[in-house]
């Protein structure tokens, strides 16, 4: 197992490790944990993400320096594409990575694409940062710090602190062994859910107001616009865990977050609670994702994309 890997990495020097566009707390800690574990190697890695570091993981050990909005040019021993299931969503440039090295695809998703040399896609694990353990595992590579706390948060936010249903004993077991490392759970947990600036706040305010129910109150849906952002001086950022908030009531099994990127454009977030599959109807609409957690991007106004949601969730 992994004997693919152990050979790129230990024939290679220079690596490239990226992730998906708007990146979580998997993707970040488990790009910067693969940064750790290379670096203790003395390898060289580098690491590109399209968008900036949400300020809830700014407090994560970092690489000295990190690429931004295009990966950089060269040709790589690796490129290591890390909690990213569909090839397009590593963002700009990522048709280029193909001719710059080979890549090793890394994954949980149900509705990965093979679109690595190397495809190690497991959907019974809780999120990327576990499957990246059990490669550190088999290839013996020592655990710092600064890879169990970037691993611990990997786990520990896609999971939604252990209360997902992708939460499995692995997940545990893994957390409890960083701790060994001296990650503390509750520092972690401090720095990435109560550490929000007071604008947060103000917008999820304004998004409460445009909270609405159907189906009986199964299906929660709220809307955040520009004019919201620009209102109470936030950013996208601002609005992570807001769709898992409205999850929270009680007899809601699907929780809906539209955001507007652009005129008649809309981020939907979804996710559910039992056996709703949300990642099949954002797969309808050209996203994807996890059972329980998915996305997608709809055009049309507010009013056509509730319809369309509602249409796409009722149909038997
Ligand atoms: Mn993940």
């Amino acid at each position: 197992m992994f004997r693919k890997i152990k050979q790129i990495i230990d024939g290679g020097n220079k690596f490239l490790i990226t992730t998906h566009i708007d990146p979580d707390g998997d993707a970040i800690g488990s790009c910067f944990s693969l940064y750790w574990a290379l670096d203790g190697l003395q390898k060289n890695p580098f690491v590109y993400m399209r968008d900036r570091v949400p300020y809830m993981y700014e407090f994560l050990p970092k690489p000295t320096q990190l690429f931004y909005n295009e990966p950089p040019d060269g040709t790589y021993d690796g490129i290591f594409i890390l909690d990213c299931g569909n090839f397009f969503r590593v963002g700009n440039g990522h048709e280029r990575l193909k001719s710059q090295g080979p890549i090793i695809n890394i994954d949980h998703h149900a509705t990965s694409e093979k679109f690595g040399i190397i495809n190690i896609i497991n959907q019974n694990s809780s999120s990327t940062g576990e499957i990246l353990y059990n490669i550190y595992d088999a290839l013996m590579i020592p655990i710092s710090y600064n890879i169990a706390v970037n691993l611990y948060t990997a786990i520990f936010t896609d999971t939604g602190s252990f209360r997902y249903p992708n939460t499995n004993s692995e997940a545990f077991l893994i957390c409890e062994k960083m701790t060994k490392f001296g990650v503390s759970p509750a520092h972690v947990a401090q720095m990435v859910y109560e550490n929000h600036p007071k604008e947060r706040f103000v917008l999820l305010g304004e998004v409460l107001s445009s909270l609405e129910t159907y189906e009986n109150d199964t299906i929660a849906l709220a809307v955040v616009t520009k004019e919201m952002f620009h209102k109470t001086n936030t950013a996208k950022e601002y609005t992570e865990g807001f769709v898992e908030f409205i999850k929270e009531i009680r007899g809601v099994n699907v929780a809906i977050l539209m955001k507007e990127l652009s005129d008649n454009q809309y981020k939907i977030s979804m996710r559910s609670k039992g056996d709703t599959d949300v990642a099949l109807i954002c797969n309808h609409f050209g996203g994807g994702g996890h059972r329980n957690a998915a996305g997608c991007t709809i055009n049309g106004s507010i009013i056509q994309i509730k319809d369309r949601l509602k249409e796409a969730l009722t149909k038997p």
